[in-house]
């Protein structure tokens, strides 16, 4: 046991607008709503983590209010008078308290490895073994629901040199009708980006066995969740049928269910997000199972801003292997940033410093009038 103790932790609610309507199968985005973690230790060091979902609850089980609610309530007093520096045993006392909840566990998680970087004076990369990367390349999201827009908007990030991977979010409308938007987006852009899409559940096994056929036949890269994530034997069908690799993410709500997955050949590539493993710790367990099973990686995103942004990547610079690269681009769709300093984004990629920490400092000035509750209801040491 050091001597330093966590001596207060509190959750900030902040909504902030997008650029433009992101349109996803279950859920139109108008604005996204961030949950800022803050950590205060005994030392006078402060760690800042984020839980993020998208779209209330219409993605995951947990909504931003719940998020702040079970940690308020639940996780922050069983962590207030802790070792700050002893992560194990944080995280594993709160996993015996809470079973699930790996959205609310992800934002403390980057928020104590956040502290523990600032005091050691070391990156989180280096806290989870060392960085092999400095940089991740970055695909954008083409969901304005119009295809010349879509194209128009690809074209753009190509000629800027900010991404040339597309992920394009179907499933809301026609089958027939996603189909010829995709093709017509691919055909638009041709072999200068790779061109992937995301169905966020909403196809049935029938639907998702011809239309994967179909998108394979016209050069999409990847296929993400097709079908319902309860649906696991027809997963492993479709999988073993299609000719473009099948991505698993709404499949992973935790590392057992990527365990699973793997087991029952499920998904040939996994999206790996910080918010559905418990932490960016936890998420590096669930890239282990995908390495020992031979699947494919891939930086997935729950469209955080910048914090968690930054700790996702931390995270995914330490792995070997990143075939399918990152999504991390939650603070391009935000108009507005609660940082200092705004991410770099260049040539295609995330860089990301070697600073210590998460490397980022909040401008306490943009939190305070986007806080969606001006005053705090931090859970300090009595
Ligand atoms: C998802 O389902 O992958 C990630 C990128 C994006 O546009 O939406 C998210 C969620
Ligand atoms: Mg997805």
């Amino acid at each position: 046991m050091t001597s330093t103790v966590i001596t207060s932790l509190e959750t900030i609610i902040v909504d902030l607008p997008t650029i433009r309507p992101h349109k996803l199968a279950m859920h139109t985005m108008q604005n996204q709503t961030l949950v800022v973690i803050r950590v205060r230790c005994s030392d006078g060091v402060e760690g800042i983590g984020e839980s993020t979902t998208i779209g209330g609850l219409s993605y995951g089980n947990e909504s931003p209010e719940s998020i702040k609610t079970n940690i308020d309530t639940h996780l922050a007093p069983l962590l207030v008078g802790q070792d700050a520096g002893n992560i194990n045993a944080a995280m594993l006392r709160l996993d015996r308290a809470a079973k699930g909840n790996t959205f609310a566990k992800s934002g403390i998680e980057s928020a104590l490895l956040d502290a523990q970087g600032k005091r050691l004076g070391l990156p989180v990369s280096e806290l989870l073994g060392g960085r092999v990367r400095d940089a991740l390349q970055v695909a954008w999201t083409l969901a304005s629901g119009d295809t010349a827009r879509d194209i128009a908007e690809a074209e753009k990030m190509l000629d800027i040199r900010r991404h040339r991977i597309f992920k394009l979010k179907i499933g809301a409308g026609e089958v027939h009708k996603d189909l010829a938007h995709v093709i017509a987006i691919k055909h638009a852009l041709g072999d200068r980006a790779s061109v992937r899409v995301d169905v966020n559940q909403a196809w049935d096994e029938a639907v998702a066995i011809r239309a994967c056929q179909v998108l394979a036949d016209n050069g999409i890269d990847l296929i993400e969740q097709p079908i319902s994530r309860n649906n696991r034997a027809g997963m492993a069908r479709l999988n073993a049928r299609s000719p473009a690799p099948i991505m698993a993410d709404e499949s992973i709500e935790c590392v057992e269910d990527a365990f699973n997955l793997a087991r029952e050949g499920a998904a040939s590539v996994f999206a790996l997000k910080i918010a559905k493993n418990g932490g960016p710790r936890a998420v590096l367990r669930t890239a282990a199972i995908a390495e020992a099973a031979g699947i494919g990686l891939y930086g997935g995103t729950m469209l955080e801003g910048g914090i968690g942004t930054l700790a996702s990547a931390h995270a995914f610079l330490t792995l070997a292997k990143l075939t399918w690269d990152t999504e991390l681009f939650g603070p391009l769709l935000l108009t507005e940033d609660i940082l200092t300093q705004p991410l770099v984004y260049r040539d295609f990629q995330l860089h990301v410093p070697r600073t210590p920490g998460l490397g980022l400092s909040l401008d306490e000035e943009r939190l305070a009038f986007f806080r969606r509750d001006k005053t705090s209801t931090a859970i300090s040491l009595a």
